[in-house]
């Protein structure tokens, strides 16, 4: 009786740590992203601008009219759903937006593109400044 409950217990803390859930189902790879950050590097609880570059995997080419969105998680810790929309710029494949890192560490930026209903993902690791 005691360890069912625990399992249950547990079960429930995995389904808690699973952050993205409303997200649509992306494909890993097929995309390929540079991030360049002001400041060059993040500081933790400032804000960040992010420009990001979308381009094909196979070729250098710039990947324009996506819907691109960027999620950040930090490596070792679940800080919860962390979301930086990015709006298209003048340049082809070039996205922008601002977003907060609260934590000084290793932090992932997933990258998804989102073209003709596909989307895809690039993962970027940046270092945060505490
Ligand atoms: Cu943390």
């Amino acid at each position: 009786m005691r360890r069912s409950l625990l399992l249950i217990a547990m079960a429930a803390l995995l389904l808690g740590g699973c952050a993205r859930s409303d997200s649509p189902p992306a494909q890993q790879g097929g995309i390929h992203a540079v991030i360049e950050t002001t400041p060059k590097q993040p500081v933790a609880g400032a804000e960040t601008t992010f420009r990001v570059t979308v381009t094909k995997q196979e070729r250098d080419e710039e990947i324009a009219g996506a819907d691109v969105a960027m999620y950040l998680e930090m490596k070792e810790m679940d800080h919860g759903e962390n979301r930086v929309s990015l709006n298209e710029t003048a340049e082809p494949g070039v996205y922008s937006g601002t977003g907060t890192f609260p934590m000084g560490g290793i932090w992932t930026a997933h990258v998804r593109a989102s073209v003709a209903g596909e989307t895809r993902t690039a993962n970027v690791e940046l270092k945060v400044k505490e």
